[in-house]
């Protein structure tokens, strides 16, 4: 097998217990605010203070978070398989960074199809750079062409996820593809289990309860992540 054996799709439950919320549970971030007016390129264009404030402040709580012992779990399975686990993630905080550089996980092991807090993005002409601490402001310009057009380097919806070729080709040749503490609503990430079936391998949930796509994996494991995670690495 060239490709990993493994791939790990995670969402926001993953992160649930490290104190950052989740999108669509009761009480998540998508039932407070409505997606259209923070998550899409129209809504940067129309407000962009209002949109950058928003982003500002999840990135100064995703700082501020510890990664939890479902991610310590995943850094460990990555660092006793080098090149073998991928992990593809939804979300954008650095908590599988962090777990991995104490376990000795190796960082292109893991993609982040949303995008990142920990970087930025000129609108102008693509370039991206780490954010530092600073919040974002309208005022904020691109090292690389100067222009007060900086953004989250998030992807919004309507925009193309990032790294879909490397993942297809992983999908398309894994023998296992898990899915931790997503909900399944948002593509392409929620089609990923279906072709990673029609490719042959088995399929695993680990989520709190069962999600919109529960039906397409053989197997599902529902509990925290914290603990149902360990459980299942070890
Ligand atoms: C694209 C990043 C083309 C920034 C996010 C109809 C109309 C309009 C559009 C569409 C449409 N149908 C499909 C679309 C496309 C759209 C889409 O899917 N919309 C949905 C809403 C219908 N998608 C896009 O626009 C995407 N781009 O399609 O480009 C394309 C097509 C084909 C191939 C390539 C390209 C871009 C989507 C990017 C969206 N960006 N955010 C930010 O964070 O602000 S989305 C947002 O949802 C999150 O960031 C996250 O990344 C994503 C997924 O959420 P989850 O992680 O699953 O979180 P959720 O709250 O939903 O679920 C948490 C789960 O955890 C729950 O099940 C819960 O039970 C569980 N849980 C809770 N606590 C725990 C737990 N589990 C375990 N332990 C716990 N403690």
């Amino acid at each position: 097998m060239t490709g990993p054996e493994i791939v790990i799709l995670t969402g926001a439950g993953v992160s649930a217990e490290s104190g950052l919320g989740t999108f669509r549970d009761l009480g998540g971030l998508w039932t407070k605010v409505r997606l259209e007016d923070v998550a899409t390129p129209e809504a940067f264009a129309r407000d962009p203070d209002m949109v950058l404030d928003f982003y500002n402040a999840r990135r100064a709580n995703a700082r501020a978070a510890e990664a939890n012992a479902a991610h310590h779990a995943l850094a460990r399975l990555q660092a006793a398989r080098p090149g073998e686990v991928l992990i593809v993630t939804q979300n954008v905080d650095d908590l599988h960074e962090r777990a991995g550089a104490l376990a000795g996980a190796d960082p292109a092991d893991l993609i982040h199809i949303h995008g990142e807090f920990a970087k930025a993005l000129c609108a102008g002409c693509d370039h991206r750079w780490p954010s530092g601490d600073a919040p974002m402001t309208t005022a904020s310009t691109c090292p690389a062409c100067g222009a007060a057009r900086v953004r989250p380097d998030v992807v919004w919806f309507g925009e193309m996820p990032y790294r879909m070729e490397e993942i297809y080709a992983a999908l398309g040749q894994c023998a296992l593809f898990v899915s931790i503490g997503t909900s399944g609503a948002v593509y392409p990430a929620a089609g990923f289990v279906a072709e990673a079936r029609a490719a042959g391998a088995d399929t695993l949930e680990l989520n709190l309860e069962p999600s919109e796509g529960a039906s397409y994996f053989r197997e599902s494991r529902h509990g925290k992540a914290t603990e149902i995670v360990p459980a299942w690495v070890e």
